[in-house]
């Protein structure tokens, strides 16, 4: 059969078995040999960056290319120049069929640039790759330490704010070149991570017996090339052994120092005495053989500082700057760079004064008056409905203030016909909450109580509960953002175990998150907002068992320790994401689990520290627990020293994990014995009537030679998942199938 040439080809002469592609078409591998040839896609049009103000996650949108080559594989390519080298793109940077990117972990107040490229399958061939631009400008994606003033009940103006930055990595391959009776010619390669422009590098210098205090610097100013020269002069290298150590400096700052290098004294040159031949004649000489020499040690150095070379490089050129005032970037001499320890002296709090348990008032009425406002029920305007809880819904609305101004307000609604009882209760909720001000505590406005429904009025947060708001955000904050939230809670819990409240039921939940981020501790009281499967009903009270302590589960013991267990629990939420405590695993296999030792495993990318802290937390003995003063100090001192956040816990399989896994995977005995690879009793147990594992609880040690199982391992097993099953029983009443 003949044809002509598909589109965009062409033969050379008539009948040739293939077409030729014309000039800048082409056939992708998977193309047959008949179809007509294609060309690459224009770029992609209508390129935009959005940056979010809050969480400084950049959003890049653009439509699809005018021609698309003639094909229907067109796929979208990002690039970012200097992004830090931990940047998110979601859902991916390559091979994207969505017009939309998100890219999220970028530093503070920086520009970047973006290319997305358009490609198809015939890219690849193309020398031309065709792509859009457009640059963003973050804010910030650090966070803001604001401090209260308990005297004037407002914020004080000096406040610190905390980021991180991106500083450039060591420089490498520092030699020394040329060296002379009193000068040396250092050399050495630019870092591998500038992160930004090098503005400069300093070279440091000392006498070997003199301390780094007596060192000398000096300034070189960067030359086009990879390998910078640096001539110091003046040295005594006669008698003295000296060492060098070079660093690059961006306008973030300086990077760590390269690993020393040292240079060898020589004494054969005595300059004056000698003709200027002689001089020459020695100094080249010498000069010769020190470099011989120089080589060496050069080649030694370096052999056994590659080492220290991996850990330097290994270490990723971050740091944290901090600086006091509101501002968002003050001049450069208000930041200060946090050292290897970053200790900073913060102002200390003043002293809060301690709460007053409203139910001793006995009269809810008197307590109400105490320590809330009356609002009238006219001056607000609901708005919409926001939650809801056991006592009511909480709604969004306005509050017309004294000066005619409205103020967004959360309005937390007794549902019509409750109980006088739930009536008080609810009530008693505001009297805990009216005794509080503090900006990690939720603030109550005030209460109306004249009129029907009864409503408690409390500032609006506008970002809402932080376990949902991390589930929307998944991934898409910088470790020290998280951090940031964390001390938030954590100076909340302070604040209220100062005035020694216990909160109960502290729980990502019952945090509320603001637009900066900040962070509230919220829900005081007895109305508990019924989350799916959250709460256990305990001898009258109920208890949320996955943020509860062992000692508050078994004998009530509830504490500001006890609430400090629940904090672990609520880092652990925060750090991934808002995911549920302890999974899907069943109130009793957490009891059990918790009884046992067993502790929740670190969170992906969670640094070390902030793991351990969560362990801290869930010490067995509560006395052992930190308070959340100490939390607090932890968290600030975690948030001014990057390198401790760089190092990530490691997520280690844990056998209790797998085997509570397994224990609520079998349903019936037949699963139950395979879970414990004893499945040749099969049908020993199915002929003595055992199929569900009700059936098999009350089984002993005596009853399993009757049944014929005579081995003693075997028997030991067995007995061991026959317990297992009956706790479970026993905690639960749970029924098996
Ligand atoms: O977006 C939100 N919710 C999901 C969609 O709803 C339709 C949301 C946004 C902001 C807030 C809540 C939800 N903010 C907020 N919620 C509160 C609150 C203050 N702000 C919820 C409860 C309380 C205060 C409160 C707690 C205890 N007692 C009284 C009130």
């Amino acid at each position: 059969m003949c044809r002509p040439c598909p589109a965009k080809s062409h033969a050379d002469s008539a009948g040739m078995a293939e077409c030729t592609c014309i000039p800048n078409f082409y056939r992708a591998p998977s193309d047959r040999p008949s179809d007509k040839c294609t060309e690459t896609p224009s770029s992609p049009r209508n390129l935009v960056a959005k940056v979010h103000q809050m969480t400084s996650v950049v959003t890049l949108s653009w439509s699809p290319p005018l021609n698309h080559g003639g094909r229907n594989d067109t796929y979208y390519n990002i690039e970012c120049a200097r992004c830090p080298s931990d940047v998110r793109f979601s859902p991916s940077d390559r091979n994207l069929n969505v017009l939309q990117v998100n890219v999220s972990r970028l530093a503070s107040y920086t520009t970047y640039i973006f290319n997305v490229y358009a490609r198809n399958g015939v890219s690849n061939q193309a020398s031309v790759v065709r792509f859009e631009t457009v640059n963003a400008t973050t804010f910030s994606s650090g966070f803001t330490l604001r401090f209260w003033d308990f005297k004037r009940l407002r914020y004080k103006t000096d406040s610190f704010n905390f980021e991180f930055i991106q500083l450039p990595s060591p420089v490498r391959g520092i030699i020394v070149r040329k060296i002379t009776s009193t000068s040396v010619n250092l050399e050495w390669e630019v870092p591998e991570f500038p992160n930004g422009e090098i503005i400069s590098y300093q070279i440091r210098y000392y006498r070997q017996d003199q301390p780094l205090t007596d060192g000398k610097y000096l300034t070189h100013t960067p030359t086009f090339g990879n390998i910078q020269e640096k001539l110091i002069e003046n040295l005594k290298l006669l008698n003295h052994k000296y060492i060098f150590q070079v660093r690059a400096q961006t306008k973030s700052g300086f990077g760590a120092f390269s690993h020393p290098i040292s240079t060898t004294s020589t004494n054969s040159d005595n300059g004056a005495a000698f003709g200027l031949g002689m001089i020459v004649a020695v100094a080249a000489g010498a000069v010769f053989i020190l470099l011989a020499i120089l080589a060496i040690i050069y080649w030694s150095v370096r052999r056994s500082y590659s080492k220290l070379d991996d850990r330097l490089y290994a270490q990723i050129p971050l740091s944290v700057r901090y600086w006091k005032g509101k501002d968002p970037l003050p001049s450069t001499e208000g930041i200060i760079y946090s050292n290897s320890n970053g200790e900073v002296a913060l102002p200390q709090l003043t002293k809060a004064r301690t709460y007053v348990d409203p139910s001793i008032y006995g009269d809810t009425d008197r307590a109400l008056k105490e320590f809330t406002t009356e609002i009238e029920a006219n001056s607000i305007r609901i708005i919409a409905v926001i939650g809801g809880g056991e006592f009511g819904d909480v709604c969004s609305g306005f509050l017309r203030q004294a000066d005619n101004s409205n103020r967004k307000v959360a309005v937390k609604m007794l549902k019509p016909g409750a109980s006088e009882p739930d009536r008080n209760n609810f009530l008693l909720e505001a009297s805990i909450m009216g005794q509080f001000l503090h900006p990690n505590v939720v603030e109550l406005l005030g209460v109306v109580t004249k009129t029907r429904p009864a409503m408690i009025i409390t500032e609006f947060v506008a970002n809402g509960a932080l376990d949902t708001f991390l589930r929307e955000h998944d991934g898409q904050f910088t470790m020290i953002q998280l951090i940031g939230m964390l001390r938030c809670i954590a100076s909340g819990m302070r604040y209220l175990s100062e005035m020694n409240y216990v909160h109960r039921d502290l729980a990502a939940r019952n945090i509320l998150v603001d637009e900066t981020l900040d962070c509230k501790v919220a829900d005081f009281g007895l109305s508990r907002e019924k989350e799916e499967g959250a709460y256990e009903t305990k001898g009258g009270g109920k208890i949320p068992v996955r943020w509860t302590s062992p000692e508050a589960i078994s004998y009530k013991k509830f504490t500001s320790a006890s609430d400090v267990w629940s904090y672990g629990i609520v880092m652990w939420e925060v750090v991934s994401y808002g995911e549920r405590p302890y999974w899907n695993w069943s109130n009793q296999d957490v009891v059990q689990a918790v009884e046992k030792g067993y502790r929740l495993p670190p969170p992906m990318e969670c640094p070390q520290a902030t793991y351990q802290l969560m362990l801290d937390c869930w010490q067995k003995d509560r006395l052992h627990r930190p308070t959340f003063g100490t939390l607090v100090s932890t968290l600030d001192r975690l948030a001014r020293n990057p390198s401790i956040l760089m190092n990530l816990a490691k997520i280690r399989e844990n056998p209790l994990d797998t085997a509570i896994q397994e224990m609520s995977k079998f349903q019936n005995v037949e699963e139950w014995l395979e879970s414990m690879k004893m499945s040749r009793y099969r049908d020993t147990f199915e002929h003595a009537g055992y199929v569900k594992l009700r059936d098999i609880a009350h089984l002993s040690a005596n009853d399993l030679p009757r049944l014929g199982i005579n081995l003693v391992g075997h028997q030991k097993k067995i007995l061991k998942g026959i317990q297992m099953i009956r706790a479970r029983i026993d905690s639960s009443g749970e029924t098996f199938v």
